[in-house]
């Protein structure tokens, strides 16, 4: 083998670099621009995510001895913004509501990113104070006057201030620092909207979601993230900006900003336990979707009980978030990251663990072409907080996921909440449109007459076995991930512009008679062209299976033997789940189809009658199957769905001759997949079309910013259907497949 570059670790760079400045930066003006819904227009095939960049102005390149030299900065990079100056605000005398929100939630936070060398891989980027016009984006002059007043006030007067709102409470430093928390916000903004980076975490103190135009609520002062998009949409001229809002609590001030605004797509889960949770609204359900023009734009996912897990949070992304986001096609997203859904959480007493957010994290990253913000909101375990602000972070700098852990099945609740957020949503998004489920009134959890919630209430035992899960959690941090990609491509293919860490395969010398042991008399795979290419193959994923690379890219002139090959030899390795999806016509070996060890997931091949279905094989036949409308459709309710419930340890990509995916899809395709599987991956491709490889050498690899979506496609009725039908009738195999009760 030879190893392109080095997959060596990268310099730590810890010292602050310039502050960004705005260039060509446009304002709106006139008239906002609404949302626009394409129907059947040409889709754009947009500018690569990979290769040559965009050049970074001199002004925001790192300064410094060594710095420059850093290949981090620059639109692959991840910022990091954290300030000390936001610990200084504390709680000043009694109160045990907001005791909980400290200086130490920061501190603990930074100190662990320190300890495993994340914080240190990041574009560290200096946080600055607001203005009072920036503030102004959201709030009223009388609010701001009235917070900015508490820096001259004595302990007694910030108490009799602090009660005149909900869960709040005020300190000398508030101003400042809620300052400062905006303008750390609006720095991370700038720094990914001009492309200096990639993407980036904003650690900062207070809070924002909860606060309103005249109100401080729920430990916030002033709305970070809301004032973010404002000035996304007013400063840089964004059309569609997407919050996602993964706090425990519902940003109820968030939602009230944007609830008439097309332009700015509010998404959020929250403890509701049918309103009797804090802030105990009726705007918090899941049928308040907004007003006006924007009606379907406020999307809330109200849990009814406790005790959510990683299976609940990932399938009201697959089926309630991506789609209606993937529809939008936003232009950035922000995340309103509040961990107070992770486990051991007080506030949120969910049972999510913290590569949830890592897998939340990487479902986010192809929209908006990566360009994500994720700013700090609550969080109140600090361990659980610091792990899990780490495994988002890690994912942000393209780490591979680590597996999720628990039953891939959704819970009863869980299930009524998607179901009742779906059927309010379907009237105003295409992707929904082909549900003809209704909403479920009389959930399980909620016994109808007022009384409490029947199944709400958390066992001692559960307690415990969540406490002992999450010591253990605590006590083993994740493994250090391999990066190695492998490459198995004819020669010819030397030139392209690919990661620097990376491994060309040179392949074993396969026989004759050894390739028909391989492929079982298939004539096309003993031609010496295609007998190099099997050698490679062998190679590439023997050290796939053992380890030495995490993934790797396979091209092959006769794909169907190929994937034989692949199949028999990842069985013989060692991989005990082994996940095919196949797209386009491709022949699969009567012995291979009913192995219990192998899912078989065949988009676009020939239509197979029902009785040909097995457990394990599952067909999404004809070649509008591989229409892109159809695809993302397919992507986020069967492929993913399927995969998260099968959980396999090594997942094999088939492309066959002319498969009918666009390049992009099949990097999305790519890109998703190294959730459920955890990193193992190999694809296989029939034509080394260049573009491609490259395309998905980068995706693998996890660095480089995704491919643009482009404007949204809506599947046909009929695919549409047919889609939701096989859902149907697989879905007690695939129980992520689920999205009713009904
Ligand atoms: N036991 C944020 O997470 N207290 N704010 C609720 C319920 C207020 C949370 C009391 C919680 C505010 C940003
Ligand atoms: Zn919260």
């Amino acid at each position: 083998m030879r190893w392109r570059g080095v997959a060596g670790k990268e310099e730590p760079r810890i010292e602050p670099w310039g502050c960004p400045e705005l260039g060509g930066v446009t304002r709106t003006t006139g008239r906002r621009r609404r949302w626009r819904r394409t129907e059947n227009g040409e889709r754009s095939q947009g500018s690569r995510g990979h290769g040559p960049r965009k050049k970074v102005p001199s002004a925001l390149l790192p300064a410094g001895p060594g710095m420059a030299e850093n290949r981090r900065s620059g639109p692959q990079a991840t910022a990091l913004i954290y300030d000390e100056d936001m610990t200084r605000v504390r709680l000043l005398w009694d109160d045990p509501e907001c005791a909980i929100e400290g200086p130490e939630r920061l501190t603990a936070t930074y100190a662990r990113l320190c300890h495993r060398g994340l914080a240190q891989r990041c574009v560290r980027l200096p946080a600055r104070e607001a203005t009072e016009e920036e503030l102004g984006l959201v709030h009223s002059p009388e609010y701001v006057a009235v917070v900015k007043g508490t820096q001259t006030m004595s302990t007694e007067e910030l108490r009799t201030l602090a009660q005149q709102y909900d869960a709040v409470y005020f300190h000398p430093s508030t101003f400042p620092c809620a300052r400062m928390a905006v303008g750390a916000t609006l720095q991370l903004v700038d720094a990914v909207l001009t492309g200096a980076v990639g993407n980036g975490m904003a650690l900062v103190r207070p809070p924002g979601h909860h606060s309103q135009r005249d109100a401080a609520n729920g430990f916030c002062v002033f709305n970070n993230v809301a004032i973010a998009a404002e000035h996304a949409k007013r400063r840089h001229g964004l059309q569609r900006v997407l919050i996602v809002d993964w706090d425990i609590h519902h940003g109820q001030g968030t939602q009230g900003v944007f609830e008439n605004d097309p332009s700015v797509l509010y998404f959020s889960w929250h403890r509701y336990e049918h309103q009797s949770f804090w802030p105990r609204l009726r705007e918090s359900d899941y049928d308040v979707v907004g007003q006006g023009p924007g009606r379907g734009f406020t999307v809330n996912v109200p849990w009814n009980k406790v005790g959510m897990k990683n299976a609940d949070y990932v399938s009201v992304f697959l089926h309630v978030l991506l789609p209606l986001a993937i529809e939008f096609d936003p232009e950035l997203v922000l995340v309103s990251a509040g961990f107070d859904s992770g486990i051991g959480d007080p506030e949120g007493q969910m049972q999510a663990t913290p590569e949830c957010f890592a897998h939340l994290t990487l479902l986010l990253l192809p929209l908006a072409r990566g360009r994500l913000c994720a700013v700090l909101e609550g969080g109140y375990h600090l361990q659980c907080l610091a792990e899990c602000v780490c495994l988002t972070l890690q994912t942000l700098l393209g780490d591979p996921v680590p597996a999720l852990s628990g039953d891939p099945a959704p819970c009863l609740s869980s299930l009524e909440s998607i179901q009742n957020v779906r059927a309010a949503h379907a009237p105003h998004w295409a992707s929904l449109r082909h549900e003809d489920t209704g909403p479920i009134l009389t959930p399980s959890t909620w016994c109808g007459d007022g009384g409490p919630p029947l199944l709400g209430a958390q066992s001692v035992g559960t307690t415990e076995r969540r406490g002992t899960l999450l010591d253990k959690l605590l006590s083993c941090p994740p493994p250090p991930p391999h990066t190695g990609i492998g490459l198995a491509v004819p020669d010819s293919t030397s030139s392209l512009n690919l990661p620097p860490a990376l491994l060309q395969e040179e392949g074993v010398i396969v026989s004759k008679e050894e390739a028909e042991m391989w492929s079982r008399l298939d004539s096309a795979s003993t031609q010496d062209q295609a007998l190099a290419a099997l050698g490679k193959l062998l190679a590439l994923l023997d050290k796939i299976l053992t380890g030495q690379v995490r993934a790797g890219i396979a091209v092959s002139p006769a794909v169907s033997a190929a994937m034989a090959v692949a199949l028999r030899k990842g069985l013989t390795g060692g991989a005990q789940r082994l996940l095919c999806v196949a797209v386009g016509e491709l022949d699969i070996p009567e012995d291979l189809r009913d192995n219990g060890r192998i899912l078989l997931l065949n988009i676009g091949g020939k239509e197979q009658s029902e009785a040909a279905a097995s457990r394990t094989h599952i067909c999404l036949g004809g070649h509008e199957a591989t229409e892109p409308g159809t695809f993302l459709l397919a992507l986020t309710s069967l492929i993913l769905p399927v995969a998260y419930s099968f959980r396999p340890d090594l997942v094999l990509i088939v492309l066959g001759p002319d498969c009918g995916l666009r390049n992009l899809d099949v990097e999305l395709l790519t890109r998703l997949l190294q959730g459920p599987v955890a990193g193992q991956m190999l694809l296989l491709l029939q034509n080394p079309d260049l573009p491609l490889v490259e395309a998905l050498a980068w995706a693998l690899e996890g660095r480089a910013l995704p491919s643009t979506l482009g404007p949204f496609l809506s599947a046909s009725p009929k695919q549409a259907l047919a889609i939701t039908r096989l859902c149907r009738q697989r879905r007690l195999d695939w129980p992520m497949l689920q999205v009713s009760v009904t």
